[in-house]
């Protein structure tokens, strides 16, 4: 193997003051990113899953495999299945598997087995890791870093959603693998989130929830500068 041709990089360089506003301005946009549980049915046209999913698709993963597989689900039979699939794990979940802690620290969020927003939500995108490739000959190819690449792509797709205007939920019934047999994914595949997708129902109300201060988050290192 050698190594790839090159291209030049297109990058665009900003002044100071252009990458504060625009830093700014990405914050404002995405903290107003929530987790939406209380879906419209209002659909929402391919078109723009598909230009969401191509941006997902963009994330860097190891050694470029792309381990992922974005399946958007907007047929009526198959969300129902999915959503007893989902409840019929949840039920366990609730009753019983989760502990005491677990189902307290839940409780803000008002959350038990039940997942209408399966069924309500005009869209279910449920991502894939693939743990290894296929080679066209069948063969076993080499992955690496699936669940960092995966979860790199999942962070591009909920804030390209957010972008477009849409509202997402990431979801994990647990386990999931009713998710391969359902949608007849292959073996080298897992379910990795199922993230309902549309628009919050109308009056939408969620947790009144903060973020952690910037010093709970952020520990700088290294002389810097004041300010
Ligand atoms: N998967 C369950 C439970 C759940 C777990 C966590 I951690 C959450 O942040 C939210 C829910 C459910 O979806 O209800």
């Amino acid at each position: 193997m050698h190594q790839a041709p090159t291209i030049p990089l297109e990058f665009t360089l900003r002044t100071e003051a252009e990458m504060l506003v625009r830093a700014q301005a990405f914050h404002a946009t995405m903290c107003k990113r929530r987790s939406v549980r209380h879906f419209s049915d209002r659909p929402v046209p391919f078109a723009v899953l598909q230009e969401i999913i191509r941006t997902a698709s963009t994330a860097p993963s190891g050694a470029n495999k792309q381990p992922w597989t974005f399946c958007p689900v907007d047929d009526p039979g198959l969300k129902h299945r999915i959503r007893l699939a989902a409840e019929e794990e949840e039920y366990r979940n609730y009753h019983g598997r989760m502990s005491d802690e677990w189902l307290q620290d839940l409780e803000p969020f008002g959350t038990d087995h039940r997942k209408p927003f399966l069924e309500t939500a005009p869209w279910l995108v449920v991502v894939f890791k693939q743990v290894h490739g296929l080679g066209p000959d069948g063969a076993k190819r080499n992955h690496y870093y699936v669940t960092e690449s995966v979860g790199l792509a999942s962070g591009l797709l909920l804030a390209a959603a957010h972008h477009a205007g849409l509202a997402t939920l990431t979801h994990t019934p647990s386990p999931m693998n009713f998710l391969n047999a359902l949608l007849g994914r292959p073996s080298n595949e897992r379910p990795f989130l199922l993230i309902p997708m549309g628009f919050p129902v109308e009056g939408c109300r969620v947790p009144d929830l903060a973020r952690k201060p910037l010093d709970q988050v952020l520990v700088r290192y290294g002389p810097g500068r004041e300010g």
